[in-house]
């Protein structure tokens, strides 16, 4: 039988890839401070003394210092990291996805992380799952994670990228072709004669992107260009080979020519909205972002600056360039690349998320911001009446020069880049966990907040809804990123006032006026985007109960489950019409009818039935049914 390479990477962890959901143990995990402060506090809950798998914290999403609460959770993290046996990067450091591309993702491991563009180690063969912060918290008690097996999508890629065309603009294509719910359910497998053409970073830009498309994972092969690049990090023994056996049976597939593709943008405010550059050219430009997870490497900044060299950017824009990490700004100084960058009047920005997740630059009202990043979702930049351009870091370079959106094609020829042979390490980048864990003392400061637990549903629910949305709703549009709400990860309370504020302003005013267990109706694709689970934790601490939507995004769907909102789909999609805001449902039996797979939801306001889909593994439904993993892990660990 001619294995893909999912296959093959779950065969070899033991994973049976027949049973409906997979059983994984990671090898290695990440969590940063966006999402960790909740998965320690969990840890401490549960009495773990120490995290099994490898583990590595990061802060590096919101590393601004403004009042106490995000240093506060920062010394959290670092003394949990210490105690509990985690290695610890330190603010500054870089972005988790490149810093742990960089130094610690392996060929044909298995990396977990509670972030949903953990898929970017698949750069480098590395079989990269995101997830909400309890998941990932039992996996560092030792547990398991359950995944619903997904279906294996091959992308055969064959040809070569012509000049001023890069990766970014191979997964926008994907993504104009399957949009952001195209890959809900798959792993995103590329192979086939082009890849060899495509260095690690632009794979990891890929698979990065894959989480836009839904997908579960996205997955390279590791080659020579693997070697390569683990050579330069000083990593060579990492190195395996690890590839689909030629002719291997793929679900899907789909076949890309690079020498066919352009540059493309991605226009506001869906990262599927997808067109060449030639077709956006001219537009006006206050702002240009270079950096994120997506594209920050040596090879973005270092063409941005070769670009830039010898000339200013436009006086309409503003240019920020954020590198991906420490090792990447040090090799972009020790090639003179840094100081083109400066020169030309870049402002450099720490090594950290920061404008991706509106952690500062947010643009002026009204104006167009052309960005390297991975969302443009409205509002997602900081500033709601503002429009996100999606492209590579080559378009982003040319369009600097002149204040427009530009095809890179027009600036002649390409520079040469040529990462230094050797980028080096840094003995201060990582902490390492203490010697004695007994003698690390853990503070937390008062904006650290125990996490809400959730409730066994109701024998007889009866509710309001209180929102009624359309697809594609993101978690930015439930709970929104930014310094402000950043700072707020560790406290569920203070955090309600913010609830589906980009959506509906006025919600979270009126939220008392509720009562104890209010619903949400959504489209398909609801909760697409990040993994952050305080998008459930606080609309279910604010009272939200029932979910029914026409589909949901995976990682979304898992955290209400572990959170004990109970999530439904519409059986018969036109129902969603029938149902508005305000009715009021009542589900009798409510327990017993989520034991099956259909449950029967009364609209009482306008006397109908409505049937709705459980779809539950045996897993899901026991977790529904105790509300949520919190009330189980419980019961195991104390
Ligand atoms: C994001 O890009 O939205 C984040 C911030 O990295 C999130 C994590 C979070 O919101 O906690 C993600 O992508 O999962
Ligand atoms: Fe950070 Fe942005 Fe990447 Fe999320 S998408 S991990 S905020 S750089």
């Amino acid at each position: 039988m001619k294995l893909n390479l999912f296959t093959k990477i779950c065969q070899a962890h033991c994973i049976d890839t027949e049973e409906d959901t997979l059983s994984i143990y990671p090898d290695q995990v990440l969590v940063h401070d966006a999402t960790g402060t909740p998965v320690f506090l969990q840890l401490e809950a549960m009495s773990v003394k120490k995290v099994k798998p490898f583990t590595v914290v990061y802060v590096d999403h919101n590393t601004l210092q403004v009042g106490f609460p995000n240093p506060d959770d920062h010394r959290y993290l670092k003394e949990m990291a210490a105690k509990l046996g985690a290695l610890f990067s330190r603010p500054g450091n870089g972005i988790c996805h490149q810093v742990h591309l960089e130094n610690f993702a392996k060929p044909g491991s298995i990396l977990f992380g509670s972030d949903s563009h953990t898929p970017t180690a698949g750069g480098l063969a590395c079989l990269g799952l995101g997830a909400g912060g309890l998941d990932v918290a039992t996996a560092l008690a030792g547990e398991p994670y359950y995944l619903s097996r997904p279906t294996v999508y091959g992308i055969r890629l064959s040809g070569k990228l012509g000049p001023w065309v890069s990766a970014k603009d191979i997964i926008l294509h994907v993504l104009g072709t399957i949009s952001v719910k195209g890959g809900v359910g798959k792993i995103l497998e590329y192979y086939g004669p082009g890849v060899e053409n495509l260095s690690v970073y632009d794979r990891a830009t890929i698979c990065n992107m894959g989480a836009e498309a839904g997908a579960t994972s996205s997955l390279f092969p590791s080659d020579q260009v693997s070697l390569d690049f683990l050579e330069r990090f000083g990593r060579k023994k990492d190195f395996q080979v690890w590839e689909a056996d030629q002719g291997s049976d793929y679900d899907d597939l789909l076949e890309i020519d690079l020498d066919k593709l352009e540059p493309m943008v991605a226009l506001p405010h869906s990262p599927d909205n997808v067109k060449p550059v030639s077709e956006a050219v001219g537009v006006k430009l206050d702002q240009i972002c270079i950096g994120s997870c997506t594209n920050s490497s040596f090879k973005d900044l270092a063409i941005t600056a070769r670009v830039l060299n010898g000339h200013s950017v436009h006086p309409r824009t503003e240019l920020a360039v954020s590198p991906g990490s420490r090792r990447t700004l040090s090799a972009i100084s020790q090639c003179g690349d840094l100081n083109m960058l400066i020169q030309a009047g870049a402002r450099v920005l720490e090594c950290a998320c920061g404008p991706c997740n509106g952690i500062g630059q947010s643009p002026a009202s009204g104006a167009n911001t052309l960005r390297t990043h991975n969302r443009n979702y409205k509002g997602r930049c900081g500033t709601l009446e503002a429009f996100s351009y999606l492209c590579s870091a080559e378009t982003a370079a040319v369009s600097a020069l002149h204040g427009v959106i530009t095809d890179p094609r027009t600036h002649g020829d390409m520079p040469e880049i040529a990462p230094p042979a050797q980028i080096n390490d840094y003995p201060a980048l990582f902490l390492k966990p203490a010697d004695d864990p007994a003698t690390v003392n853990i503070v937390k400061g008062p904006n650290i907040k125990p996490i809400p637990l959730g409730d066994p549903p109701a024998e007889n629910y009866s509710g309001t809804i209180a929102l009624k949305l359309e697809d594609d709703v993101t978690t930015d549009d439930i709970i929104p990123g930014g310094a402000k709400m950043l700072s707020l990860r560790s406290n569920v309370p203070d955090s309600v006032p913010y609830i589906f504020q980009r959506v509906a302003p006025e919600f979270a005013s009126n939220i008392d006026s509720l009562g104890p267990a209010w619903i949400v109706i959504g489209g398909e694709n609801y909760g697409q985007g990040s993994s952050r689970e305080h998008a459930v934790m606080v609309p279910m601490y604010a009272g939200l109960r029932l979910v029914i939507v026409k589909s949901f995004a995976r990682i979304h769907r898992q955290n209400l489950i572990n959170f004990g909102v109970v999530p439904l789909t519409f059986a018969d999609p036109l129902n969603y019409e029938q149902i508005e805001e305000g009715d009021e449902l009542h589900i009798a039996e409510f327990p017993k009818q989520l034991m099956s797979d259909y449950v029967n939801v009364e609209n009482v306001t306008k006397g109908i039935n409505v049937k709705a889909v459980t779809g539950f593994s045996e897993r899901e439904r026991n977790l529904v049914l105790a509300g949520g993993l919190l009330n189980q892990l419980r019961e195991k660990f104390i």
